[in-house]
């Protein structure tokens, strides 16, 4: 009932919306929707749509710290990542992608865009996902399927940890660590450069991200300087596995 309801909220206020792409911006980024994200690619759809627009952060600037400080969640989320979805829309328009579509969809054909769709649609997407991978107080480690998964993959949950703190650690420059998926439900860790992503058709890593970390500085750079390797620490205890956990099973 809850879903037909947000549809027709969905519908009401899309016919309502001036904008070209009002419609794919107020889908929700999180696992509420089913519908097949794209097709024809030579991936299996994955059951999310994000919309073009940021949805609300969902928790206070401070919520996360001292892991992550006010100021930074301030400008991380309205500025930087503001910025991605600005420049994304104005992509699409310029791009002709059509005002249904979602950001998966333009991250599966991504090779077939400019740079500046490949930048702004891999960095509002990987934001979007980032911010509702977090909460205040998050759990140690996941449980259920997913704990299950990661021991059968890594061997146990301390390994995985070390294994995506690596890739974090490791990624040279800008980028993201990951947690994906593949077609064949497979789990992995691996990192990409700059805002790309697993969900691009031109990465080298291919699959869905399940919990990813932005390692870019602006991420930590006011309050860790330099020092990723203490806001990678950091974020281990404001992981929101309850939201990895019910994308991962929303998939299995
Ligand atoms: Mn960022």
């Amino acid at each position: 009932m809850a879903r037909s309801s947000s549809r027709r909220d969905f519908l009401r206020r899309s016919l309502q919306g001036g904008m070209a792409l009002s419609a794919a911006s107020v889908l929700p980024a999180a696992i509420t929707s089913c519908t097949p994200a794209h097709a024809g690619t030579g991936h299996k759809p994955w059951p999310f749509k994000t919309g073009f627009s940021q949805e609300p952060l969902g928790y206070a600037y401070n919520a996360l710290e001292p892991v992550i400080d006010a100021q930074t969640m301030d400008i991380h989320y309205n500025k930087h990542a503001g910025a991605y979805s600005k420049n994304l829309k104005d992509a699409a328009q310029a791009e002709n992608v059509a005002a249904d579509s979602s950001v998966e969809a333009v991250l599966a054909s991504v090779s077939k865009y400019t740079t500046k769709m490949r930048n702004n649609a891999g960095g509002h997407y990987n934001h979007e996902l980032f911010w509702r991978s977090l909460k205040a107080g998050g759990e140690a480690q996941p449980s259920g399927k997913l704990l299950t998964a990661i021991e059968g993959t890594f061997g146990n949950f301390a390994t995985f940890r070390t294994k995506f703190t690596e890739a974090a650690m490791t990624r040279f420059g800008s980028g993201w660590a990951w947690l994906y998926i593949d077609d064949n439900r497979g789990l992995h860790v691996g990192s990409t450069p700059n805002q790309d992503n697993p969900l691009m058709d031109l990465s080298d890593i291919k699959g869905l991200p399940l919990l990813g970390l932005d390692v870019w500085e602006h991420a930590y750079y006011l309050h860790y300087q330099n020092r990723r390797a203490e806001y990678v620490e950091g974020f281990w205890k404001v992981v929101n596995w309850d939201f990895v956990q019910k994308r991962y099973e929303a998939v299995i």
